[in-house]
């Protein structure tokens, strides 16, 4: 009932993520205690279980730390929670759950292949004749896509859940006899509205242009005057084991907190009036894990990264393996904007931050990759072992905050062989101090790195090109899933654009015209360019 009361108070706010998984932890570590004298009262079932609920991080995807923090939630307030893990295939999670007669399943995802993953799975549970309620959550889902892609595929209840303090009312009200026509009936109207927006074209369908008008309005550049800079080195270069104390001067510690929920910026964020206590628990119990993590090398931080000459025909780059340029050893595709809502816009392209062929330039695209290892998760499980889901989670977040690090430093390092990095008045190689720390994460430094997957190159398939440049399955160690995510979770990988100009931007919705020419480019289907580009077609598929 302590439980419950907690999970009460989260889910109305008056109680922070961090506490409630302290509680959790509290809770286990008293029910390992008690179970030998627990013993009879478990032969009578689990009676006080409020529901069984089914949950895995979809196939193709490695995340799961937004789905522990569910897990743990719902333990709290009393539902009995079957975890999968992540890479869970459709037909694992629906025997699992039909074995254990779940009332609620839930599916997790961070990257948008997830997404097509998700409409399998909601389209072979309606095969199946199921009619379980389906629960869908993660950093890529959203509302408006769970109404118009999601649901129509099941019959079944299909609910988007932004966050882990909505999660419980959701379950509940699914699963109480007095609540749960009202629910659907509302989740219904909310996705009916969603679907009739959709429909009328606002979000933005309606304002693309064709290719070649979108092509006209790219950003205009000077080539002959523009300040490219010969990188250093050129090439595969490798890093091992970057010192972590290092590394850790380079951490950006706001997302650290909103991994918790806890939202604002390092470190007014202590300032805050209600979240601030929590924020310097939370940050005293990170560092401290973060100590422990160096002096024992707990994780080794590994990367590779390099720049090449390289030229753009259209909006593809050609990256060749020395200055001659005759010999192309990958080609890298990408997208244009194609929204027009007023004479004098532009429409962007990454590749427009890289010299064409014809302009006579010789320029240079960078690639990179780095991953902090199994450690992460190895470390993580022995705290989860124990049941001690709080630390493992601090681990997990310390990880990736540590493969964002890594990112900066090789970035920072890479900018100062490019030499205008030496002009930002403090060099690479060595800890950097809060000032420089901001500087880094306000982005002031010249040059962008993107990475397959964001707004601006939304296609993750294109990170099969990078790690064949980069050799990164056999320098680091890092693999892809099906879906393109890399295998360990707390890895990153991009593109370096040096362009005095590059910025990032969203690519918005895009004409099938484009897709088209981007499916013959890259020697692909047309349905296959579809399935990677999902979110931003702005047309409907066949
Ligand atoms: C921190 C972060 C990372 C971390 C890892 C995060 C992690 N372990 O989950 C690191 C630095 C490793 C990372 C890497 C990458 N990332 Co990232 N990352 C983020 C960021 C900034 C925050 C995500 C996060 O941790 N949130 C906190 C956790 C707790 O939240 P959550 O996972 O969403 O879970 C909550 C809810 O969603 C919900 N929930 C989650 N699951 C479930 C399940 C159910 C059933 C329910 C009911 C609810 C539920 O409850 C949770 C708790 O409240 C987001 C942007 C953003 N603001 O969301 C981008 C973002 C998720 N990343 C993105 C991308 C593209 C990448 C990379 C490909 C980029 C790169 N440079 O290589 C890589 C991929 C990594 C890989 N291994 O393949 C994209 C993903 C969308 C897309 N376009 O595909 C985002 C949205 C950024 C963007 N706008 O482009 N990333």
């Amino acid at each position: 009932d302590g439980m419950k009361e907690v999970g009460v108070l989260f889910g109305s706010g008056k109680m922070f993520l961090p506490q409630v998984v302290k509680s959790a932890r509290v809770m286990k570590k008293a029910v390992a205690y008690l179970q030998p004298f627990m013993e009879a009262e478990e032969k009578h079932g689990d009676e006080a279980s409020a529901g069984t609920f089914v949950i895995g991080t979809v196939k193709g995807d490695v995340h799961d730390i937004g789905k522990n923090i569910v897990g743990v939630v719902l333990g709290c307030n009393g539902y009995k929670v079957i975890d999968l893990g992540v890479m869970v295939d459709c037909d694992t999670i629906l025997k699992t759950a039909a074995e254990h007669g779940a009332d609620i399943i839930g599916l997790s995802g961070l990257i948008t292949p997830s997404l097509d993953e998700m409409i399998f799975n909601a389209k072979e549970m309606q095969r199946r004749g199921l009619k379980t309620p389906l629960l869908i959550g993660g950093a890529t889902t959203s509302k408006a896509h769970t109404a118009i892609k999601i649901a129509p595929a099941y019959e079944g209840v299909t609910c988007h859940v932004l966050d882990a303090s909505l999660v419980v009312g959701v379950c509940n009200d699914l699963l109480s006899e007095n609540r749960r026509d009202d629910f659907i009936q509302e989740l219904e109207a909310d996705h009916e509205r969603l679907r009739e927006k959709f429909a009328s074209g606002q979000d933005g369908r309606k304002d693309i242009v064709p290719i070649d008008k979108a092509r006209a309005a790219s950003p205009v550049c000077d080539w002959e005057t523009t300040d490219i800079r010969k990188p250093d080195i050129l090439g595969l270069q490798h890093y091992e084991d970057i010192p972590l104390d290092m590394l850790a001067s380079y951490i950006d510690w706001s997302p650290f907190f909103w991994a918790w929920q806890l939202h604002g910026i390092y470190p007014t964020i202590f300032n805050k009036p209600e979240e601030g206590k929590e924020a310097k628990k939370l940050f005293a119990d990170g560092q401290e894990l973060l100590e422990d993590i160096i002096i024992n090398k707990r994780f080794r931080s590994r990367a590779v990264a390099g720049y090449w000459p390289a030229n753009t025909v259209g909006e593809d780059v050609e990256v060749y393996d020395d200055e001659k340029r005759s010999n192309t050893i990958a080609r890298f595709h990408f997208l244009r904007q194609q929204r027009l809502k007023r004479e004098g816009q532009v429409c962007r392209s990454l590749s427009d931050n890289i010299a064409p062929k014809n302009s006579d330039r010789i320029d240079y695209f960078g690639g990179f990759a780095l991953t902090l290892g199994r450690e992460v998760d190895d470390y993580a499980a022995t705290f989860r072992d124990s049941g001690d889901d709080y630390t493992a989670i601090i681990v997990q977040a310390l990880g990736d905050r540590f493969a964002e690090a890594t990112a900066e430093y090789i970035h920072k390092t890479v900018r100062d062989q490019c030499s205008f990095g030496k002009e930002e008045g403090f060099t690479s190689g060595t800890s950097v101090d809060e000032e420089q720390a901001n500087f880094l994460i306000k982005e002031k430094y010249r040059g962008i790195r993107p990475a397959a997957g964001y707004p601006s190159c939304p296609d993750h398939s294109e990170k099969a090109t990078l790690w064949k440049l980069l050799d990164a399955e056999s320098k680091i160690g890092a693999t892809l899933t099906t879906s393109y995510a890399m295998s360990p979770p707390s890895s990153v990988s991009g593109y370096y654009l040096n362009h005095p100009d590059a910025k990032y931007f969203n690519l918005g919705m895009i004409g099938k015209d484009q897709v088209s020419d981007y499916a013959q480019r890259k020697g692909i289907t047309l349905v296959e360019a579809e399935k990677w580009l999902r979110p931003h077609l702005g047309y409907d598929e066949q």
